[in-house]
């Protein structure tokens, strides 16, 4: 038998002198120059630009640098000095540059003329903006609108992210998918299901006065570092994060706070979880069951005691529904049962028990690891049952915060990017725009794939984004891709999608938000939402890239006027002069919640839009918040054999999504490659496997259709039974298209039935 392998580590903590030397390491490589550091000081503050990179909310009170080490290489990155400029793509084909990595070519840098493809030669050639507007709008009329698909990526701010909802909407669709597709659409559906609100319930002071956490499937230290501010000052007053994740993840163990040059200097590392349950990939269903017997054991001995009730009867009578069937449900479920779902022991689910037993105000966060699987949704559900047994919802210090991925991906979804009719504003399209909002709902993403592969999806755009990169099924579609007549892709930077034309394709090279977007009535602001449903302004400074590039804004406009019928109320030219008639008509839209846009949006961190189940209004079908009674143990879809392994795909500390920044994924220990695949040492015994050997993981699904990523290096890890992990997008080739959340169709890429082939 092989020696099992020494576990690898990274010695630091999270945050600390390394987040410093990782973010020295992209300037270096991306040459922004010492002026950037004009636009970092001001980054997430008051009159400054709000960052790229995550969806945090923006302080109140900022620190002298409000931005972590992931935002700094997000705003480098935007600011390299490299150019990816017409000489470069008359060099290569389009079919030779497809052969390149999503990594090498976003070093190239930033796109600087409008681009057109031109089939003859397999290369993009630069065109006029005139030229591009009439041609892509004279195609769109060509088409059927029910055939062209509208992706937006989450990074666009309210102001174009409204036009283009309407403009789909214009033109004849809702084919109005978002990144959120693949993301947080589970939340969307999950929360608005239980709670009535799709969004999150907590506000920032909540962290300051709850007493435990459960804090689930989610990697603060990589992709949302400025939470662990406010995570490192509940524990320091006595908070208890319990942490239910497969990887141990280094932020959620320790941190070293960047801000704090004492504890960065000569301080001990800030010891983060109190407890930390390694579940198997969907084990959280289970666990949380578990945890909620130990709740309800808890509450039994203190009724017995006649001390403090562990449950809130009052507002579980006065505010729930459905309780007594997943009480039903839980006396039937035995602890063997939930350890084999879980991947955790009977001792540390009623540890969880105890630490939420224990505590008065209890918040819950989530992310990736509760949403992309098939029964993501009641894996959330299953989460909020848990909060809402102790009345922790809609209290001070209390509550459910998903952790949204892309700085403006919940403020798309506020105003009008959504494919669901009802969640449209139809009549208030009517009344402000004369807009009759086409009936059938649209698609998502993975009904615009189907669509693709079925040849009735013809054209697309896509403002911002990856989306080739970014979905399952790659092998499948990508020679679908480029059957389509049109593509238009509004970006900053080139990436393999772009490599994907359409039989007409164009390339628009937009501004970042950190530039300067100088429209008739002079440099504009744009507005976004975070994560705690907080609208803030944000206006870029910098001067742009190249004077070629236009704002997403103008770029929508003008696309709009090529291809549209005027009508009076649609008043493209003045939209584009001055940003601020646009947020006038998303007040006039969403009166109650974006009146007087234009001042609130300058408030300290933002205006709140408010959320009903923070108040305890609950907007569900009985006027309650609703307990759920999960179907299944475990949130994969497939469960396999017992011996049967599941795939995790996430982020390394050196990636945006599908750009990738470098190959150092510090926090976990691991340098150099991104094709590897981690595995416990106790599988690799059992398999037979050793360090460093070439493997492929296909996938164990019964369709008739073989997935299979090759060249994988094998790297022992730290693991529960039955999870091997590795990286997105590298392994999207193996998640099957069908596979994705029962209700919100979010793929399922983090619990993929694989094998591991030597
Ligand atoms: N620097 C940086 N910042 C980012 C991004 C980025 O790529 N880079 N992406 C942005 C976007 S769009 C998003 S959506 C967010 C994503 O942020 P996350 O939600 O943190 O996404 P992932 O990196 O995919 O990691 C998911 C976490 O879930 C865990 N996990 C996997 N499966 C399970 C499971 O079954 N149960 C539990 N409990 N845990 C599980 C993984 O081990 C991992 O820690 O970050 C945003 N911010
Ligand atoms: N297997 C697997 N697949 C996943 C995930 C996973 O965890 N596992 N995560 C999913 C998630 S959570 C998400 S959100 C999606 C992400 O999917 P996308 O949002 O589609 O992908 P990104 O990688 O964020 O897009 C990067 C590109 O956006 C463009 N860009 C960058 N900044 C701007 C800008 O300011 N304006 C414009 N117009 N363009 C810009 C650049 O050209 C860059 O190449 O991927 C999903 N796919
Ligand atoms: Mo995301």
């Amino acid at each position: 038998m092989t020696k099992a392998p020494k576990v690898q580590g990274y010695k630091g903590s999270a945050g600390g002198w390394g987040s410093l030397k990782g973010i020295s390491r992209i300037e270096r490589s991306q040459k922004a120059g010492p002026s950037v550091l004009d636009t970092l000081r001001q980054l997430n503050k008051p009159g400054g630009t709000m960052c790229t990179s995550c969806a945090w909310v923006k302080s109140e009170k900022p620190k002298p640098f409000e931005f972590c080490e992931n935002g700094a290489k997000a705003t480098l990155w935007d600011l390299t000095t490299d150019r990816c400029s017409p000489e470069f793509f008359a060099r290569h084909t389009v079919s030779e540059l497809a052969m390149w990595s999503d990594y090498e070519l976003e070093m190239e840098g930033r796109l600087t003329h409008p681009m057109r493809y031109e089939p003859e030669v397999d290369r993009y050639v630069p065109t006029s903006w005139e030229e591009a507007f009439k041609a892509i709008g004279a195609k769109l009329r060509t088409l059927d609108p029910k055939g062209v698909t509208f992706y937006a990526s989450g990074k666009a701010a309210l102001e174009p992210s409204y036009l283009y909802a309407i403009f789909a909407r214009m033109y004849g669709h809702n084919n109005l998918p978002d990144s959120s597709n693949m993301c947080h659409e589970t939340t969307s559906v999950a929360l608005k299901k239980v709670v009535g609100s799709p969004v999150g319930t907590c506000q920032m002071e909540d962290f300051e006065h709850c007493d435990a956490i459960f804090y689930m499937g989610q990697n603060p230290g990589t992709n949302s570092p400025r939470i662990l501010h406010p995570l490192q000052k509940a524990v320091k007053r006595g908070c208890k994060i319990v942490v239910f994740n497969p990887l141990k993840e280094k932020a959620l163990t320790e941190f070293r706070s960047p801000q704090n040059p004492l504890q960065m200097t000569f301080g001990k590392a800030t010891k983060m979880s109190q407890l930390y349950l390694q579940v198997r990939p969907g084990g959280d269903i289970a666990a949380l069951m578990g945890t909620m017997k130990r709740v309800l054991e808890r509450d039994e001995e203190a009724k017995a005691r006649g001390s403090r009730r562990v449950l809130d009867t009052a507002f579980l009578e006065q505010h729930t529904n459905g309780l007594e069937s997943l009480l039903e449900k839980l006396a039937a479920t035995n602890w063997d049962e939930l350890e084999e779902a879980s991947g955790v022991t009977r001792a540390e689910m009623e540890a969880a028990g105890d630490i939420y037993a224990d505590a008065t105000k209890v918040i819950g966060i989530y992310g990736m690891g509760l949403t992309q699987h098939v029964h993501g949704n009641q894996a959330i559900g299953m989460l909020v049952n848990l909060l809402l047994l102790g009345g922790n919802m809609g209290r001070q210090g209390a509550g459910c915060s998903p952790i949204r991925g892309h700085s403006n991906v919940q403020g798309q979804r506020t105003v009008g990017i959504t494919e669901k009719v009802a969640l449209a504003p139809v009549a208030k399209y009517r009344e402000v725009l004369d807009l009759e909002t086409p009936q059938e709902d649209g698609h998502t993403t993975v009904e615009f794939l189907e669509a693709l592969l079925a040849g009735t999806n013809t054209g697309f755009i896509g403002l911002g984004g990856n989306l080739a990169r970014a979905i399952p099924d790659h092998d499948r579609v990508y020679p679908a891709w480029r059957n389509m007549e049109l593509t238009v892709h509004v970006a900053t930077k080139l990436n393999k999608t772009h490599c994907m034309p359409g039989k007409e394709a164009w390339l628009l090279p937009c501004l970042v938000r950190a530039e300067e977007d100088i429209q008739a009535t002079g440099n504009q602001w744009v507005s976004m939402e975070d994560s705690f449903s907080h609208v803030s302004a944000s206006k870029g400074k910098r001067k742009p890239a190249s004077e070629h590039l236009m704002s997403e804004t103008a770029i929508i406009c003008e696309i709009a006027k090529a291809t549209l019928d005027p009508n009076p109320k649609w008043q493209w030219d003045a939209w584009r002069g001055d940003y601020a008639r646009i947020r006038d008509l998303i007040a006039r839209t969403y009166p109650d919640q974006f009146y007087e846009m234009n001042t609130r949006m300058h408030e300290p961190s933002g205006f709140y839009r408010g959320n009903p189940a923070h108040e305890r209004i609950w907007k569900t079908e009985s006027g309650k918040a609703e307990f759920t009674t999960p179907s299944v143990l475990n949130a994969c879809g497939i469960r396999g054999n017992p011996g049967g392994m599941h795939l995790v795909t996430l982020r390394s500390n050196d990636q945006f999504n599908t750009t990738i920044y470098g190959f150092s994924d510090r926090l976990r220990g691991l340098e150099g490659n991104r094709m590897i695949v981690l595995v416990s040492p106790e599988e690799m015994a059992r398999l037979g496997l050793h360090e460093y050997q070439q493997v492929s993981l296909v996938t164990e699904v019964d369709d008739n259709i073989e997935r299979r990523v090759s060249g994988l290096s094998v790297r022992a890890y730290d693991l529960p039974k039955g999870a091997v992990v590795g990286y997105f997008p590298e392994l999207n080739p193996l998640v099957p298209l069908w596979y994705h959340d029962e209700l919100a169709k979010v793929p399922a890429s983090k619990g993929i039935p694989v094998r591991i082939e030597p």
